[in-house]
């Protein structure tokens, strides 16, 4: 999978997607991700990417101008054009299974106060948000997003890692049950006796009980 992204603070992705299994991605060929400066799309001297919004009001925005030149050169064929705010959809484990079937993303991120609306307009197939606060700039959901997406992508995760995706895709199963590992005792706090009893059926019995009681105790929205 190919996925570009366009934002005013490349060095904010350097790090995160440069460790781990989203790094053994990059290497093996599975993703291949270029970080592209909004700024080299501007053509004044100051490289100028905003400016104040008509009819008033504080802060600025993102013109036209760059974000339409960056897309349109970086744009392919079977490119998606995603464009980060909390005004997109939420993003789920279901968006990240949708998003993992693309060979092409493009997403492009926001700062100041948000975009001119001709951007969402004609450049955007879809607004994803991360979740209902507001941050400074794209850059950590993008990278959120880009995490989701590529472990999804088959190839990315071993056997051992990819057993724990579809227990834990809270929308469809809940949530998972809680887990052990040695000590059988730790400070006082035991391992509960089913899971050390080696007394299969009894265990997934609990382990079911267990996950589900979490559910409607914590997350009751996922059993409707
Ligand atoms: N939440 N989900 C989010 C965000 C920063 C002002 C528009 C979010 O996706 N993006 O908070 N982004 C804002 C900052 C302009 C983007």
């Amino acid at each position: 999978m190919k996925i570009d992204v366009l934002t005013l603070f490349p060095g904010m992705f350097a790090g995160p997607l440069d460790e781990s299994i989203i790094m053994r991605a990059r290497k093996a060929g599975l993703l291949d991700l270029k970080l592209h400066n909004l700024r080299d799309w501007t053509h004044d001297r100051h490289k100028t990417v905003d400016d104040r919004p008509f009819g008033g009001g504080p802060g600025m925005l993102l013109k036209p101008e760059p974000i339409f030149e960056a897309v349109e050169s970086l744009k392919r064929e079977k490119t998606r054009v995603i464009l980060m705010s909390p005004a997109g959809r939420k993003f789920d484990q279901a968006i990240a299974r949708e998003l993992a079937l693309q060979e092409d993303l493009l997403f492009v991120t926001g700062h100041y106060e948000g975009f001119d609306e001709r951007i969402r307009e004609s450049l955007a197939d879809d607004e994803l948000s991360i979740g209902d606060y507001v941050l400074t700039n794209g850059a950590l959901p993008v990278m959120v997003v880009i995490d989701a997406v590529t472990r999804l992508i088959p190839g990315v995760l071993g056997d051992d890692e990819s057993s724990q995706d579809e227990s834990f895709s809270a929308g469809s199963a809940g949530l998972e049950y809680p887990q052990y590992t040695r000590p059988a005792e730790f400070r006082g706090m035991k391992v509960p006796d089913v899971l050390v009893s080696g007394h299969h059926a009894e265990i997934e019995k609990w382990r079911r009980e267990q996950a589900k009681r979490r559910t409607q105790e914590r997350r009751p929205d996922l059993l409707e």
